[in-house]
């Protein structure tokens, strides 16, 4: 049926009415043509409601940008790799508070407002927790009313999905773009010049200048970011690579080389092809950089326009001003290529001599280290570097000399640690840049991103600078946007919060949640936490056996553990426990049985490709689940299911159905963790390990409220050495789960190469890295607590709503408002 036969259409923009909005909506459907006129199914629907829902983030976006314009305060520019934005109709409307309108609008349709929105597709231009983290940000700046835009790269085939067959995960290209995403806006007037390879050149007065080499065009498209109950709408600013028709060589192509002919062309695609191409080959790597330095690159260009546009004099100088109106957060090393970006800009474009351009640059940028893990700390080929970014390699290079003399005139005492302070590693056999020390020298302001992850940095992997510059160091304890991560992902939660603390106010001010805990043992409101509870697990439940075909019980303790596989986060360890577990049950009576605490243990999560462990993992836990989930016996008190496919829009459906979720990574590794922070605020309660944010956590909703169990990060080294000495005795527990897989209970997959990597440093053994045998059998007790604690249901629901009441610090927006107090010093600015 078409739209017009139902509504009108009326071209109506940032409509509020739902007639109004109905007829925008028509308007769309019809006029903006990207189906045929007749067809109005759900599909069609989103597209022309989000077009619609546009409209209203378009004019906040302008209102916004004008007012910036005008008002000319300090700006923040977020350089990230990665956003996981999610979904964003539920979002919008939620923060533009025009949710029941558009759902009234809908329902002339005869459509409903939540099954529309789930036809969008996820916008996954990230990975995991980073780039999530990013786009949590990007909410809190938009709702705090701070200037600041985020900039990123707008990936064709965003994250993988994940498809689950006999042989494991199976990748597939992600297809965000496949028709087109309604709420990005191209920019064809922003376009910037990005070179890569060439050459340097030296004019007689001394003049160095980057040129020849391949030269493609950066293009903008924005995706506006709407703040919670404000006007503010800021912007992620998304660039692709273009090459222009003069690039085409018609003649090649009259003459049949039409692949030569477009080479410029095609070389423009690959570059925002993939979010993160495998680099593996060397042909990754020089990607990978390319990509690198092309976010970079784009978004300098465009941020010295704007510091330009905003003021006519600025076009002659003034430089010494821009660090008091630019800030750049870089989001991990990915986007350090924008501190030799600044000073090539400001030395060979602007004229500005090194000092100068150093002290502007050392003022603008600052850095955030998200994890400790050697393997993920960037180190980029010299040669590499030379060869594709010539300029900046001598930039680099003069950065490094600089640094040495500094640290050679003034601090005698640490000239044994210079060469692993370097930003060049110089061993011959394989030259690198570092890119955490070149952000550390450079940048004015490092932080970690937990309390403990932050001290780890100060006391292990920065501790010699930390004398050089005891203030540069700072911690910022991640967040997440409490608009997302409960009030729309969780609407019978909300309400229930709402009700109890008589304002929605909490939304934008979650320390509120605080006024839970005088009601923590009202009956009354234990009853209604419990039905909003039931009612997500079973939401969860439908989603479960959708997916997977799985039928599991509502009333059965969901234990959750969704995040990237990685053998440090130790889903093995998960597993193992409910191996342990479904052999524990298999030797029971069928009257002991009774007595059990029924579970559904749910893990998710992707693996890298070429990660072959985490691959393991996730081929054992299916493996398990088809055993135990089809096994008479038990399978009333025990399931095991891998969710498939997980990310931002499975999360919001999991984590409101959660009662227990695991975060048990070794300690010391797990740099924060966020999605913890999400269900502590669904009021489920954490099993984990003194890691990451979980010690915060564990601070903010007490210590009974959390299930702790494991070595503590102090201890860890010297557990390494125990191990590696032959003195560490493995619980018979540990032994007995690891040999009910090798004895082929869970099919003849070969588990060995897994399994020996729990084993000592003998044959195959790698050790034991992640300690899970050290710490499986206070594991298993702290699962046992939970089966104790789930009996008694009151104290349960208690635990959970102490979870809730706790969770107020990490809602993003206390995140942000100490990075712009305390690193970027800018301030709200909210369009009258
Ligand atoms: C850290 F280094 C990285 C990375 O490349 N990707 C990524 O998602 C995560 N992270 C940490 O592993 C988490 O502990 C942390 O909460 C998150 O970044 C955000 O800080």
């Amino acid at each position: 049926m078409s739209a017009a036969d139902k509504v009108k259409p009326a071209a109506s923009p940032a409509a509020q009415e739902p007639s109004a909005i109905a007829g925008n909506i028509s308007y769309h459907a019809q006029y903006s043509p990207h189906f045929s006129p007749l067809a109005f199914g759900p599909e069609q629907a989103f597209y022309a409601t989000a077009e619609s829902v546009r409209d209203h983030l378009l004019q906040r976006w302008n209102d916004t940008y004008l007012h910036f314009h005008k008002t000319d305060p300090k700006q923040t520019y977020y350089l990230s790799m990665e956003y996981l934005q999610g979904r964003a109709l539920t979002n919008a409307v939620g923060n533009l508070g025009i949710t029941g309108a558009y759902a009234d609008a809908l329902k002339k349709f005869g459509y409903e407002l939540e099954a529309i929105a789930g036809q969008e597709r996820d916008a996954a231009l990230g990975n995991g927790g980073l780039g999530r983290l990013a786009s949590c940000f990007l909410d809190s700046m938009a709702t705090l009313n701070l200037p600041s835009w985020g900039y990123g790269l707008r990936y064709r085939y965003g994250l993988f999905k994940q498809r689950i067959a006999q042989e494991g995960q199976e990748e597939i290209a992600e297809d965000w773009l496949d028709k087109f995403s309604p709420w990005e806006i191209v920019r064809h007037d922003v376009v910037y010049p990005i070179r890569f390879f060439g050459h340097v050149e030296i004019s007689p007065d001394g003049k160095r200048k980057w040129t020849g080499g391949e030269v493609l065009s950066a293009l903008a498209y924005d995706v506006p970011i709407p703040g919670y109950k404000t006007k503010n709408a800021i912007s992620l600013r998304l660039w692709d690579a273009k090459a222009t028709a003069e690039d085409f060589n018609l003649f090649q192509f009259n003459d049949g080389q039409y692949e030569s002919a477009a080479q410029l062309h095609s070389r423009a695609q690959q570059i925002c092809a993939v979010l993160y191409p495998g680099d593996a080959t060397e042909e990754g790597k020089l990607l990978r950089l390319k990509q690198q330095y092309f976010l970079c690159s784009a978004s300098l260009q465009d941020i010295i326009f704007r510091f330009k546009e905003r003021k006519a004099d600025r076009v002659s100088g003034k430089w010494s001003e821009f660090p008091s109106k630019v800030a750049v957060q870089m989001n991990d090393t990915h986007p350090t290529l924008a501190i030799p970006e600044l000073m090539r800009l400001l030395m060979d474009v602007e004229g500005l001599g090194w000092d100068e351009a150093w002290d502007v640059t050392n003022k603008t940028v600052a850095y955030t280290n998200h994890t400790v893990l050697p393997e993920a700390l960037e180190k980029w080929s010299q040669a590499v570097m030379r060869k594709l970014l010539p300029r900046h390699m001598e930039i680099i290079e003069e950065i490094d000399k600089r640094f040495r003399e500094m640290v050679i005139s003034t601090r005698k005492d640490m000239e044994g640690k210079i060469e692993s302070m370097r930003v060049l590693d110089n061993n011959p056999e394989k030259p690198v840049v570092r890119m955490a020390n070149l952000c550390v020298v450079a940048g004015h302001t490092v932080n970690g991103v937990a309390e403990l992850h932050s001290n780890i940095l100060k006391e292990e992997l920065f501790a010699d600078y930390l004398s050089i510059w005891p203030k540069k160091f700072q911690n910022k304890t991640n967040g997440i946007t409490p608009r997302r991560w409960l009030r729309f992902c969780n609407p019978e939660l909300s309400e229930i919060v709402t009700k109890w603390l008589k304002t929605d106010q909490w939304t934008s001010n979650l320390d509120l949640l605080t006024g839970l805990r005088k009601f923590a043992d009202d009956e009354k409101l234990h009853a209604e936490w419990a039905a909003a509870k039931l009612a997500s697990k079973k939401r969860l439940a439908k989603h479960v056996l959708d997916v997977t075909g799985v039928t599991i019980d509502p009333n059965s303790l969901f234990d959750i553990q969704i995040k990237r596989i990685h053998e440090y986060k130790r889903q093995l360890m998960n597993i193992l426990g409910a191996v342990y577990r479904y052999k524990k049950l298999k030797e029971m009576s069928a009257a002991d049985r009774q007595k059990v605490t029924p579970r559904t243990v749910m893990v998710g999560g992707k693996a890298f490709a070429t990660y072959t462990n985490a691959k393991r993992i996730v081929k054992l836990v299916n493996d398990v689940g088809a055993v135990v989930n089809n096994d008479a016996d038990v399978n009333k008190y025990l399931k095991v299911v891998f969710i498939p496919n997980y990310n931002v829009s499975v999360a919001e459906v999991l984590i409101p159905g959660s009662e227990l979720s695991q975060h048990i990574s070794t300690a010391g590794m797990e740099a924060s963790g966020t999605s913890n922070m999400k269900f502590s605020l669904n009021g489920c309660v954490i099993i984990g390990t003194l890691d990451g944010a979980n010690v915060e956590i564990r601070e903010e909703v007490g210590q009974d409220n959390f299930f702790l169990f494991g070595a503590k990060a102090d201890q860890v080294a010297g557990l390494r050495k125990d191990r590696e000495n032959g003195l560490f005795k493995p619980d018979p527990r540990f032994e007995e789960a690891k040999q009910f897989i090798r004895s082929g209970a869970f099919g003849t997959y070969d588990y060995t190469p897994l399994l020996d990597s729990l084993e000592g440093n003998t044959g195959f053994g790698r050790g034991d890295y992640f300690l899970v045998g050290y710490d499986f059998p206070s594991y298993i007790d702290a699962q046992a607590r939970v089966d104790e604690a789930y009996k008694d249901k009151k104290k349960w629901i208690k635990m959970s709503i102490l979870n809730t009441a706790g969770s107020g610090k990490f809602s993003s927006d206390r995140t942000i408002d100490q990075y712009a107090k305390e690193i970027w010093g800018i301030s709200a600015c909210p369009v009258p």
